[in-house]
C-alpha cells in the first residue's frame, strides 16, 4: 500500500486543485491531504474564503482523496509522514526544493502546477464583476 501525503489550502476549490490531487493519487494506493487550519493560514499571511470545516469536507468529498487531517503548522510534516506511513511527499512545483529535508524518510515529489488559474486570481476577477 503506497500512500501519498500532500498539504494545502484548497480555498475556492478550483481544477488546479482537482488536477493535482487526481496526479498525485495516480503516484500511489492512498492520498491523504493536510488541510491547512484558518489560524496556520494567518502565519502563512492567507486568509480563506471557506473555513477549515468547508475546505474539509469539500477536498474528503473529492474522489481522488481517502483522507484529510488538520495542517496546523510548518512543523507537523515529518511527525504526519511517520504517523501516517507516508512513503510520496508531493506538491505543486511552487513549491520546489521547500520540503527536499524530508527526503530522509520518505520521496520527495514536486508535480506541475495548472496553469492560469489561483484562488488568488478567483478572488480578483470576483471583485471586478
Ligand atoms: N496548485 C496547483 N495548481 C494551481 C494551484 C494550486 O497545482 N493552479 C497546487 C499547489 O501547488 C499546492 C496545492 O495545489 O500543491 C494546494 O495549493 P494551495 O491551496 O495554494 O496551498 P498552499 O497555500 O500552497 O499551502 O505546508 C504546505 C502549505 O499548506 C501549502
Amino acid at each position: 500500500m503506497k500512500v501519498v501525503i500532500t498539504y494545502g489550502t484548497f480555498d475556492l476549490f478550483h481544477v488546479g486543485h482537482v488536477r493535482l490531487l487526481k496526479r498525485l493519487s495516480e503516484l500511489g494506493d492512498k492520498l491523504i491531504v493536510g488541510i491547512s487550519l484558518d489560524e496556520f493560514n494567518n502565519l502563512k499571511g492567507k486568509k480563506s474564503f471557506f473555513s477549515y470545516e468547508e475546505r474539509a469536507e469539500i477536498v474528503n468529498a473529492c474522489k481522488y482523496v481517502d483522507f484529510v487531517f488538520p495542517e496546523c503548522d510548518w512543523e507537523q510534516k515529518r511527525d504526519d509522514i511517520i504517523k501516517y506511513q507516508a512513503d510520496i511527499f508531493a506538491m505543486g512545483e511552487d513549491w520546489e526544493g521547500k520540503f527536499d529535508f524530508l527526503n530522509d524518510i520518505c520521496d520527495v515529489v514536486y508535480l506541475p502546477r495548472t496553469e492560469d488559474i489561483s484562488t488568488t486570481e478567483i478572488k480578483n476577477k470576483l471583485s471586478e464583476l
